[in-house]
């Protein structure tokens, strides 16, 4: 059975059932294949990516380092209130300072990819204007030690810590262009070694959360239609981002988004609730991932936002709509969806109060959600190529006596994840890496330290780092080329 692909193994099956009943069972229960072999057979494309991601603000630390200008998180950390017990990414990680030592992680794992993001007031201290080279040659360092270790890097531009010096913030629509000019300021100078860019992280996280919700920086809570109108200034800054890096950076370079679009997954996988999911997906993601793949905002959104839609000029729609090489999707929970009889012909399941979460409450357990998140995405814009930019989730972690951590829970998750995800690959969709959050523990928003999604467990006052149980396990998935 080791020999055969499972195409010939299909085949053999099918030829002892022609030989008929009897036969067949026979022959077909002789060549079940043998459990033990199956583990070994890798189910991923051979070049397929396996990394983990960080962001800039979560893990380095080094906040007045070496010219760092300020970031709207800086100062929303340092809110009293706004952060679980206090907490700042002041220190975070150090892997301003510890990179080698991060790297060295991803290298014992076997990584093949890393997701990281780069500071923009770092880079440009105020946003716009003059570098700093001294911020950009902390990434220069750290790109080269990821190649050295033959890890490719794949950069996130912009993960939220956006410049406090830009007057107005995302409200700007000027601050669109200052992302525009930054991106393509950063991929002009690191295309030469970095063929993968992601404008953007998450675009609700930028615009809702931080403006209409204000629990993320800056903490504003709008009205609608002012925070429609930081949707719109955010997007078009992604679109910008990919036009000035195609202007700047050099030919070959892959641009995309990391997106966390809301997964619609079928109540039941029959065709009608299936088709739900795929409108689903479309509408419900309308203000972003559609307005990107498609070039305009849908009928549904405009109408339902009424006098708060969002003020478009002339010819933004096609900046926004700028052609992508890629596209990642930040998948953690679904939001199952079934066939109903009411006009937009779906209906988006409540959840019962039993429905399972990890140790953050949103954090919802539903490992098909990264399949039908390919799938849905797939069908719908037929992307050249996608990436899962973020999976994982948090638990609640503790060392034993002997300095273990005995993770399991984060280990069921994930090995459900990749099975699911392992499913998108074996039917063909062109899913080319995946990048689990976190490599390690960091700052996370405002659950500060007090939620832990790494799979390397930080010792805040010491900055040592200890692999947790899931990074022997994602070691061994990484070596198999599957599930595991
Ligand atoms: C990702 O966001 C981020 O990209 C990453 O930086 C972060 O560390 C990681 O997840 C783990 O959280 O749902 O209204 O209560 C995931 C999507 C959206 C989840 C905002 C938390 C909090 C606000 N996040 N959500 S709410």
């Amino acid at each position: 059975m080791k020999n055969l692909t499972r195409r010939q193994f299909a085949a053999s099956v099918v030829a002892a059932a022609a030989l008929g009943p009897a036969a067949s069972a026979r022959d077909a229960f002789a060549q079940t294949p043998n459990p033990a072999s199956r583990p070994d057979q890798p189910e991923f494309p051979p070049d397929f990516i396996w990394g983990c991601a960080t962001s800039a603000y979560q893990i380095e630390g080094a906040v007045k380092e070496d010219g760092r200008g300020l970031s709207i998180w800086d100062t929303f950390s340092h809110t009293p209130g706004k952060v679980f017990q206090g907490d700042t990414g002041d220190v975070a990680d150090d892997s301003y300072h510890l990179y080698k030592e991060d790297v060295k992680l991803l290298r014992s794992l076997g990584a093949t990819g890393y997701r990281f993001s780069i500071s923009w007031p770092r880079v440009i201290p105020d946003g716009t204007g003059k570098p700093n080279e001294k911020g950009l040659a902390y990434y220069e360092r750290l790109v080269d030690e990821l190649l050295a270790n033959n890890i490719a890097p794949y950069i996130t531009l912009y993960h939220w810590d956006l410049p406090q010096a830009l007057p107005g913030g995302w409200q700007s629509r000027d601050t669109a262009k200052a992302l525009g000019d930054y991106a393509g300021f950063v991929a002009g100078r690191l295309s030469d070694r970095v063929k993968h860019f992601f404008t953007t992280n998450e675009f609700v996280c930028i615009s809702d959360v931080g403006h209409r919700l204000g629990l993320f920086a800056p903490g504003l809570t709008l009205s609608a239609a002012e925070a429609n109108q930081v949707r719109h200034h955010v997007v078009l800054g992604h679109g910008l981002a990919v036009q000035v890096i195609r202007a700047n950076a050099r030919g070959g370079t892959l641009v995309g988004l990391a997106e966390n679009a809301v997964v619609y997954v079928p109540a039941i996988e029959t065709r009608e609730h299936v088709e739900a999911a795929h409108r689903a997906t479309r509408e419900g993601n309308a203000p972003f991932l559609t307005a990107v793949m498609e070039g305009k905002y849908l009928d549904g959104y405009l109408e339902g936002e009424g006098a708060n839609a969002p003020k478009v000029a002339e010819g933004d729609m096609r900046i926004i709509g700028s052609p992508l090489d890629f596209v990642g999707i930040n998948v953690y929970q679904p939001q199952y969806v079934r066939a109903d009889g009411s006009a937009q012909g779906y209906s988006v399941e409540s959840r019962p109060t039993s429905y399972p979460h990890m140790a953050s409450p949103w954090l919802f357990i539903g490992p098909e959600a990264i399949y039908w998140a390919i799938r849905n995405v797939s069908e719908i814009w037929k992307p050249a190529a996608l990436f899962i930019t973020e999976n994982g989730c948090s638990s609640d972690d503790v060392l034993t006596a002997e300095g273990r951590i005995e993770d399991t829970d984060r280990v069921m998750f994930l090995r459900n994840y990749v099975t699911h995800l392992q499913r998108a690959a074996a039917e063909g969709y062109p899913v080319k890496g995946y990048f689990l959050w976190s490599l390690m523990d960091n700052f996370e928003f405002p659950d500060g330290y007090g939620k832990r999604f790494g799979i390397h467990y930080v010792d805040f006052n010491t900055q040592k780092r200890t692999p947790k149980l899931s990074a022997e396990w994602y070691r061994e998935a990484i070596r198999r080329n599957r599930a595991v």
